[in-house]
């Protein structure tokens, strides 16, 4: 995008025709973040807690961080180990090396620090398939677009999320090219805006496992694997056929409610086309078997030859790695949850656990916790009794744009910035694009009011608690405590495109990538596919098709009993105009948005239920009152709601808003997560529906 600057103000924001990857598109959330940078309810100083959840006063970065400082001083003298937290929201994703450091910060503070994040309500179950198959979290495997003949999209919506976990910001016109040469079929227990323009295979929601599997099944069955690969690159084959072969798609047919010649023909269309990928998504990353879905995903690329093929399944590299590819994290279980016992990944610790682990005293009983772009009591199940929880702390801390419905509980808010007042580096997600490019741009607002970096705002807590800065270990040798940027700077330079310092001198560095490609640098045509390969760290280099966990969740997936065909399941949407729950105060993006249950017409004259009714939804957690609307979009014996809703706190235009926040319907009970990633339930929850 362009930022047009005028008297210290955006005054518009356009998109970047000269672009190398965007070729002028953006999404019309980008130049909104021009008013929520410009909103007059944005929080401009650190807020000190008065009185009642939401009643602060401004207070100096000083008095707020000599503060907080003494407060972590005495929580870590009485608490022990285990007594800090971080939680790691969406935003900090987006924001260089952000969503490493706010986790590093509290490990510097407390080695066994507990590092929560949206992980658990987003891309667990992916992450743990590829440590499976591949021996390692990183980087994402993507569906290389632009060589695609046959695309599968499962659980998953582009048009309107456009494209998680994919680094393409024309995947529309990608994905218009794959149809118009083969087909992009949208597997969905809705008819979206991506299944509308494509082919639709409607699904009974938290079933995939049993589709993919069958699939699985069928092309073992019927030989159509790439023996090649699965012979000589591949560990696990014969066992695997073994666990499988019981999930025949007319067992699959039943559960998922795909005739079974469909699931035959699809599994044959895949394995036939020219080249092909499945992909999916956060539709089969929330059920009750999402790291056993996720597993099939990965392996029905594998042993159809898509991984690591032009045209399929692909991994790339991020401009900070080096040529060993990214950094090894904590192995999978490594330590576990003191609620529930469930499992880390990478390090992080189930964010559904949260609430009890602030509630329930002994040993590690949470103390402290540090939210950075994090909303949980919104996103994560049980908002209600987490918001309880968080009064009970010693010390929340909140980095935030506004007073939201998790900041309000804090004792400190601190003032961020937004992408218009700090420098990034496109590196987070650089590794997944297809068309691989980087890209530095420096801020082009000074920061507003007296937001700080959050980076620098960590640092200023571990100098007054006497530790070493978090990239104390990566300074320069005269710089104790880099600057960011100079941290990213040194990383680049070593980096697989760097400069090594002189070595290279046609190798990137900040300055040259500021100076010489404002609109990003195209470092390849396209993505390396065949490199994907080099970056499978099991020991023997070899794709693990068959691990331990997944053998015993292939058994609980056929002891599973039917589920009753009477019951209703909810699943999530996303809308264009929203971004998770925090950009409802832009007036331009709320205009026409307005949250609804969908439910079919047939489920809709069951009950009684007319159009626009006020209708009451119950879960085993919760009860909620919302607007119904009526469609066949939504397959019979689903309905949908939008999270991120039912606003309070500081964004009054949002908090205005009707709505109401889905999760609490969703389960905070350690017991219906699912357990070998600790992911919480949010798609496909039981639910009645009643006339109010
Ligand atoms: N406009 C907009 N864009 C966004 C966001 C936003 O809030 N708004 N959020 C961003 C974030 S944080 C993320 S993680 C990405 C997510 O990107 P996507 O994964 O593409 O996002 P969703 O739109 O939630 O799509 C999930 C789809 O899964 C379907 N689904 C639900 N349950 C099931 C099931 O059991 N089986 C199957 N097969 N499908 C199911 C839903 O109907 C839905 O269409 O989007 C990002 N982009
Ligand atoms: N039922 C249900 N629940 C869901 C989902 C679903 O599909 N269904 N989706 C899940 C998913 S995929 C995700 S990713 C999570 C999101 O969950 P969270 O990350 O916990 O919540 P967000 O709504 O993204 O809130 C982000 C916060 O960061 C602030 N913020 C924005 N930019 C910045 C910044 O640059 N710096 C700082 N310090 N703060 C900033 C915003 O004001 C906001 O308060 O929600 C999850 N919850
Ligand atoms: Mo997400």
């Amino acid at each position: 995008m362009i930022a047009d600057v005028s008297g210290g103000r955006i005054v518009k924001v356009r998109p970047d025709r000269d672009h190398v990857t965007s070729e002028g598109h953006i999404c019309l959330k980008g130049p909104a973040m021009a008013s929520i940078t410009h909103d007059p309810e944005r929080i401009l100083t650190p807020l000190r807690r008065k009185g009642a959840a939401g009643d602060f006063e401004p207070v100096s970065w000083d008095e707020a961080l000599d503060d907080i400082a003494s407060r972590l001083k005495a929580v870590t003298a009485a608490g022990g180990p285990g007594a800090i937290g971080t939680y790691t929201g969406n935003p900090a994703a987006f924001g260089t090396l952000r969503y490493g450091y706010s986790s590093m910060f509290g490990r510097a503070l407390d080695p066994v620090s507990k590092a929560f994040s949206v992980t658990h309500t987003d891309g667990a179950a992916k992450v743990l398939a590829q440590e499976f198959l591949y021996g390692g979290v990183a980087p994402f495997t993507f569906p290389d677009l632009p060589g695609c003949d046959f695309l599968i999209l499962i659980g998953a919506n582009p048009v309107i999320s456009h494209m998680s976990l994919i680094t393409e910001p024309r995947a529309r016109k990608y994905l218009d090219e794959i149809h118009a040469r083969g087909a992009v079929v949208v597997v969905d227990p809705r008819k979206t805006e991506t299944a509308r323009l494509f082919e639709h295979v409607p699904i009974r929601p938290d079933s995939d496992a049993w589709l993919l599997a069958s699939m699985v099944q069928h092309i073992f069955a019927s030989g159509l694997e790439d023996r090649d690969v699965v012979e000589q690159r591949c560990t696990g084959a014969s066992e695997l056929r073994v666990a499988i072969a019981g999930i025949t798609p007319e067992l699959a047919s039943a559960r998922c409610g795909i005739p079974a010649e469909q699931i035959r023909t699809l599994a044959e269309r895949f394995a036939g086309a020219r080249t092909a990928a499945i992909y999916g998504r956060l539709g089969v990353c929330r059920g009750s078997f999402a790291t056993l879905t996720n597993v099939m995903i990965e392996t029905l690329n594998v042993i159809t030859g898509r991984f690591g093929a032009p045209g399929g399944w692909v991994s790339g590299v991020s401009p900070i790695d080096g040529e060993d590819g990214p950094p090894v994290y904590p192995a999978y279980g490594a330590t576990r949850t003191r609620i529930g016992d469930l499992p880390s990944l990478m390090g992080t610790t189930s964010g559904g656990t949260l609430a009890k682990d602030i509630t329930t005293p002994g040993p590690g009983q949470l103390r402290a916790l540090f939210i950075d772009s994090g909303n949980p009591v919104s996103s994560y199940p049980g908002g209600d009794r987490l918001a309880d929880a968080l009064e009970q702390l010693d010390l929340l801390v909140s980095l935030d744009l506004y007073v939201t419905e998790t900041s309000r509980h804090a004792h400190y808010i601190l003032p961020a910035m937004t992408f218009f007042e700090r420098d990034d580096l496109t590196q987070m997600w650089a590794s997944n694009a297809p068309r691989p490019w980087v890209q530095y741009v420096p801020a082009v607002l000074p920061p507003q009011g007296e937001a700080r970096l959050e980076y620098d705002v960590y640092d200023a807590i571990l100098e007054r608690m006497g530790h070493p800065g978090i990239f104390a270990a990566r300074g320069t040798p005269d710089q104790a405590r880099p600057a960011l940027m100079d941290v990213v700077d040194h990383a680049v330079r070593a980096g697989v495109y760097g400069d090594r310092f002189g070595e290279r001198p046609e190798g990137l560095t900040l300055e040259r990538l500021q100076r010489e490609f404002p609109h990003g640098k195209r470092v390849a045509e396209r993505v390396d596919a065949a490199a994907s390969w080099k970056r499978v760290r099991t020991p023997d280099g070899k794709v693990r098709l068959l691990h331990t966990v997944t053998e015993k969740e292939l058994a609980r997936l056929q002891a599973e009993p039917s589920p009753a065909s009477d019951v209703l399941l909810l699943i999530g949407r996303r809308k264009l105009g929203s971004m998770n729950s925090w950009m409802h105060n832009v007036e331009r993006l709320v205009r026409s948005d307005r949250p609804t249950l969908l439910i079919n017409p047939h489920d809709a004259r069951n009950r009684q239920i007319r159009d626009g009714d006020k209708v009451i939804v119950s879960s085993a957690s919760g009860s909620v009152e919302v607007e119904v609307e009526i469609s066949d979009e939504i397959s019979a014996g689903t309905v949908s709601y939008p999270h991120g809703w039912g606003n309070k706190g500081g964004w009054s235009r949002a908090a205005s808003l009707p709505g109401v926040n889905i999760n609490l319907l969703t389960s905070s009970r350690v017991e219906d997560f699912e357990q070998v990633s600790g992911i919480v339930h949010l798609d496909g929850v039981k639910v009645t529906v009643s006339a109010a």
